[in-house]
């Protein structure tokens, strides 16, 4: 069983990276309060932003499902084109995470 484990972890390392090296990588830089689902994790991983601000997350992975899990707010499920906004009022660190994909993590930073 762990090596089936080990094998499907590998395919789906392979597919990643697969995805990655066949996509050409055209986000837009940040705006300061813009975080891309794309390439299967959250451009930029780390956002500083000062509190007030009010961070917009776009899915543009074509037919790939993603979300926004923080502790406290969370989108539905995006799909590509789709937006979810979240005004952060407090300084703090501010983890979130991808539900449908395990290693999708990102923070937003408010001071
Ligand atoms: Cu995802």
């Amino acid at each position: 069983m762990k090596k089936i484990l080990s094998w499907i972890g590998a395919i789906l390392v392979i597919a990643v990276i697969a995805v990655l090296a066949i996509s050409v990588p055209s986000w837009p830089k940040s705006n300061g309060n813009a975080v891309d689902l794309q390439f299967f994790s959250f451009h930029p991983g780390t956002l500083t932003v000062s509190v007030g601000t009010t961070v917009t997350f776009t899915d543009r992975d074509f037919l790939v499902p993603h979300n926004v899990i923080g502790t406290g707010w969370a989108s539905g499920t995006l799909m590509k084109g789709d937006t979810y906004s979240y005004t952060f009022t407090t300084a703090g660190t501010y983890t979130y995470r991808c539900s449908h994909h395990f290693w999708m993590k990102g923070k937003i930073i408010v001071q």
